[in-house]
């Protein structure tokens, strides 16, 4: 199979219209943001179920909070690389619809340009009060959990999605899903569902799909195509 996307657009894969991208915490390793999974990654010095669920924030508010101001804190000091910079440069110039779904909660993909994107782990960008089902920036409050503009309180939460809580738009992606000419998936394990599934719903819709990540995934015998490689090499390369 012809790699480069326009090889394929040229080639037998007939017109690729409609791209679904979806990526996980590889794509921001070459960023200096630490992966989930695999040596030293993020989980390994915590257990999820300490600091990435709801029950671990009922139990040990401040724990949680402390291992989410250490990922905001280190966000903040990390700059885009090739692989988001690739991406945003497709999403600006392709005609068709593309959407990137991203795992992370990092702001990478939009501080390097990217406009359609879709956070369905949410965002370290926000606090939620949910009393008031409010959302407050967090980032010009860099640790100090920023106070609800309604009722005033600091008892806000992380805007992420935790273990056992839905995930974002679920209805958007898989709608986009199903109008995809093209799955690629970049820089994820395939361990966490309903993101591991995507791949399985693409190709039951028959739609083509492409994986891009170091290594092989959990998930990577359901892909038509997989390149392994480093994301800031093999993402420009398949854009261009
Ligand atoms: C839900 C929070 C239902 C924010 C995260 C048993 C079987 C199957 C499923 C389940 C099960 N038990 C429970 C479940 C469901 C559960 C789940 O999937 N558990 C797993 C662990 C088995 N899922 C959920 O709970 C989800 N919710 O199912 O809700 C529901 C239904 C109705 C009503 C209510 C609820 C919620 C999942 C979201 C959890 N929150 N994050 C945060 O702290 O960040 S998940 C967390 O993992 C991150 O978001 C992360 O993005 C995500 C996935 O990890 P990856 O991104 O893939 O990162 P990882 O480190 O694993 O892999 C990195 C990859 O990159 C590696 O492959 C590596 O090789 C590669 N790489 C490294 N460097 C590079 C590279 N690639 C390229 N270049 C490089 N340089």
């Amino acid at each position: 199979m012809p790699f480069s996307l326009a090889a394929w657009f040229m080639g037998d894969m007939g017109n690729i219209r409609n791209i679904v991208i979806l990526t996980g915490a590889g794509i921001s390793a070459e960023s200096g943001i630490d992966t989930f999974r695999g040596g030293g990654g993020l989980w390994e010095q915590h257990k999820v179920e300490d600091v990435a669920t709801p029950e671990a924030f009922a139990r040990d508010p401040d724990l949680v909070l402390r291992f989410y101001d250490m990922r905001r804190e280190a966000i903040q000091t990390k700059e885009p690389n090739p692989a988001h910079e690739a991406l945003a440069q497709l999403d600006s110039g392709w005609k068709g619809e593309l959407l990137i779904v991203t795992q992370n909660v990092d702001d990478l993909h939009e501080r390097a340009g990217a406009k359609r994107v879709l956070h369905m782990h949410g965002t370290h960008l926000n606090a939620w009060c949910t009393a008031c089902d409010v959302r407050t920036p967090w980032r010009d409050t860099l640790v100090e959990r920023p106070p609800c503009p309604e009722c005033g309180e600091r008892a806000l939460r992380p805007d992420v999605v935790w273990f056992g809580e839905m995930p974002y738009e679920m209805e958007r992606i898989y709608g986009a899903l199903r109008e995809a000419d093209l799955f690629v998936s970049i820089g994820t394990s395939g361990a966490v569902y309903p993101a591991a599934g995507f791949v399985r719903e693409a190709r039951a819709m028959g739609v083509r799909t492409l994986e891009l990540n170091l290594e092989p995934s959990q998930g990577t015998a359901w892909f038509d195509d997989a390149r392994h490689g480093q994301a800031s090499k093999l993402v420009p390369q398949w854009v261009d």
